[in-house]
């Protein structure tokens, strides 16, 4: 609650208006899996991961990289609300999938890295601070439900 000031809400939501989920998601989620390879295992059934060209060629991840972008993006419409908004997600990632949280941790600093790709100088260092602020509050909401 209130852990955003209107500033930061500003760099979220008018960075966001910009981003194209389904290129910023699946380049994340790729780089992911090529960055930190022992993340493949949450995604056995998603076939040919054993290349990074396979990695960034693969449907299935990005279409999952979609998937979970779009997702975060309920973080973005939600500011104040986050830990609520994850609630279920955060019970199914541990209860059903068993993703250990760290992962919520280095998927946000890949994201940081490719907006900064996407966006350049546009990225400030300020916009840069409040996504940063952002990754780390999305993590700590689905890592909530973790028992
Ligand atoms: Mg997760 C499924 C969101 C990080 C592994 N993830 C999903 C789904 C959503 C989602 C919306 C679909 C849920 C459903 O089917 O009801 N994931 C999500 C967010 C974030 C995240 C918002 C972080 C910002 N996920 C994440 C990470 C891993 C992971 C870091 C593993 C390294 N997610 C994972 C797996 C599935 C989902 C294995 C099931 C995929 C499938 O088999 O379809």
């Amino acid at each position: 609650m209130g852990e955003f000031t209107p500033d930061e809400k500003h760099h979220i939501v008018s960075l966001w208006s910009k981003v194209n989920v389904e290129e910023v998601g699946s380049e994340a989620l790729a780089r992911l899996l090529i960055v930190y390879p022992w993340t493949q295992r949450f995604f056995s059934s998603f076939g040919n991961l054993s290349s990074a060209t396979a990695i960034i060629g693969n449907p299935k991840v990005r279409a999952h990289g979609k998937k979970v972008l779009t997702s975060f993006g309920e973080a973005v419409k939600n500011l104040d609300n986050i830990k609520a908004t994850y609630a279920k997600l955060s019970e199914l990632h541990c209860n059903k999938l068993h993703v250990d949280p760290e992962n919520f941790r280095l998927l946000g600093d890949i994201l940081i890295i490719v907006l900064a790709a996407h966006f350049g100088r546009e990225f400030t260092p300020a916009c840069q601070a409040a996504w940063q602020k952002l990754v780390g509050v999305v993590a700590h909401a689905l890592a909530h439900q973790y028992h």
